[in-house]
C-alpha cells in the first residue's frame, strides 16, 4: 500500500486529492495545523479513511516529524496562503508560508529521504500567477515569469526551489504550473464561487446584488477534480519535471457572469452587479491562457469538464445548498 502525505488537506485541492488517492488504494495522511479548525472535522467526515498528522509550514521541525511519522512514498505540497488579494495585505506572511514553506517541506523530504530504492517523490503546487504580466500567449513551461503579487512572487520562489532541489540533490520533485481551477468546494472569496453563490442567493430572493472589482481580466478556468489527477500523474513518471495544466480556453469575468446569471434565468446582469473599489488589486494579471501540450503528450492528461459545465456545476451546488439551509430555517 503506497503512503501519501498531503499538505493543505482542508483546502479545495487537498479534499479532491485525498479522495482520489484513497480510491487508488493509498494510505493517505493530511497535514493539519493542530488548532481547532472546523474544516478538519469536515475532511474526515467526507473521507473517513483519511488520517491526520500535525505540522505547520512555518515550522520545519514539525514538518520533519510529520514526514518521519508518515514515511510517505509521495508528498503533495498544497498548503499555502492562496488568495492573491490577501497576499497584498499580508505579504510577509505569504512569503513565509507560500514561499519559505516550500523550502521547509523540501528540506523535510531531503532530510528524511526515504529508502535509496524508494526515495520520496515530491509535488509542488505552482501557479499560473507566476506568469503575471504575461510575456507570451499562450503560456508554456518555457514562458518567463513576471509575477504581479506577493503571492505570485512567493510561488516563483517555491517553484525555483523545487527545480533547484531536483538539480542539486536529485530529488524526484515535480512542479505543476496549474491555471485557475474551481469547484463547488472553492472558497467563497474567489471570484467564481462568489458569483455562483451570490447568483443562487439572488435567484432565491436572499440577496439583491453582488459587489465585484475588475470584470475584464481573463482566466483559463478548469475543474479542480481534473487537476488533482494531473498532480498524481506527474508523480508516477520515471523522471520528475514541470508541467502546465490548463484547458487552453480563456474567459473574462463578464463571460462567467453571463453564464451564471443565464442559469438563474436572468439575461441582463448589469442591474445586479455593483463595482466596489475594495475588490480591485494594486496590480492585476490581465490575461491567462495555458498551453498544456506537454501534459497531454507525456502524462495523457486531458480536462473533462467544459467552462459552461463548470459554471453550471457550481451554480447548481450553491442553489441546492442555499435551498437546504432555507428549509432548515423554516
Ligand atoms: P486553498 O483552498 O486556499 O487551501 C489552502 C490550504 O493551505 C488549506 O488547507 C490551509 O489550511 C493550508 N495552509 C495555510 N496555511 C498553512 C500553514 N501555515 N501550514 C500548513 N497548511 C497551511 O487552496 P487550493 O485552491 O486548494 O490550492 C491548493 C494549492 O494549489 C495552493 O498552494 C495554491 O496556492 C495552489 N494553486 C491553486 C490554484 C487554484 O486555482 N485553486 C491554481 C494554482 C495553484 P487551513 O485550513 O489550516 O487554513
Ligand atoms: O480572481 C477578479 C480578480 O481571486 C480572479 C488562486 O487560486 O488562481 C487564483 O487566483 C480574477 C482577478 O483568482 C473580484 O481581480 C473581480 O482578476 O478568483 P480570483 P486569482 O487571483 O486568479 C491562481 C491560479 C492561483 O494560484 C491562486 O491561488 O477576478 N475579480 N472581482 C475578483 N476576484 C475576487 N476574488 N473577488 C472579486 O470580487
Amino acid at each position: 500500500m503506497k503512503r501519501a502525505l498531503i499538505t493543505g488537506i482542508t483546502g479545495q485541492d487537498g479534499r479532491y486529492l485525498g479522495e482520489l488517492l484513497v480510491a487508488k488504494g493509498y494510505q493517505v495522511f493530511g497535514l493539519i495545523r493542530g488548532q481547532a479548525n472546523p474544516k478538519e472535522r469536515l475532511v474526515v467526515e467526507e473521507n473517513p479513511a483519511l488520517e491526520l498528522v500535525e505540522g505547520d509550514l512555518r515550522d520545519l521541525p514539525s514538518l520533519i516529524a510529520a514526514v518521519e511519522q508518515v514515511q510517505p512514498d509521495e508528498v503533495y505540497n498544497l498548503g499555502a496562503i492562496s488568495f492573491v488579494q490577501l497576499s497584498f495585505k499580508q505579504a510577509e506572511l505569504t512569503a513565509e508560508i507560500t514561499g519559505l514553506g516550500v523550502l521547509r517541506m523540501l528540506e523535510a523530504v531531503r532530510i528524511v529521504g526515504g529508502s535509496d530504492r524508494n526515495p520520496i517523490r515530491f509535488y509542488q503546487a505552482s501557479s499560473s500567477e507566476m506568469f503575471g504580466k504575461v510575456r507570451e500567449v499562450p503560456q508554456t513551461e518555457r514562458t518567463p515569469f513576471h509575477p504581479r503579487s506577493p503571492y505570485g512572487v512567493a510561488k516563483v520562489f517555491g517553484h525555483d526551489m523545487t527545480v533547484n532541489y531536483r538539480e542539486a540533490y536529485g530529488l524526484h520533485a515535480s512542479s505543476g504550473i496549474l491555471f485557475n481551477h474551481e469547484s463547488p468546494r472553492r472558497g467563497l472569496e474567489f471570484v467564481t464561487r462568489k458569483i455562483t453563490n451570490s447568483v443562487a442567493r439572488i435567484k432565491l430572493g436572499l440577496q439583491d446584488s453582488i459587489s465585484l472589482g475588475n470584470l475584464d481580466s481573463s482566466r483559463d478556468w478548469g475543474f479542480a477534480g481534473d487537476y488533482v489527477q494531473a498532480m498524481w500523474m506527474m508523480l508516477q513518471q520515471d523522471e520528475p519535471d514541470d508541467y502546465v495544466i490548463a484547458p487552453g480556453e480563456t474567459h473574462t469575468i463578464r463571460e462567467f457572469l453571463d453564464v451564471a446569471f443565464r442559469l438563474a434565468g436572468i439575461d441582463d446582469w448589469e442591474p445586479y452587479v455593483r463595482r466596489d473599489p475594495r475588490f480591485y488589486r494594486p496590480a492585476e494579471v490581465d490575461l491567462l491562457i495555458g498551453d498544456a501540450t506537454k501534459a497531454h503528450e507525456r502524462l495523457g492528461w486531458r480536462p473533462t469538464v467544459s467552462f459552461e459545465e463548470l459554471v453550471q456545476m457550481m451554480y447548481e451546488a450553491d442553489l441546492e445548498a442555499e435551498e437546504r439551509q432555507l428549509r432548515q430555517r423554516r
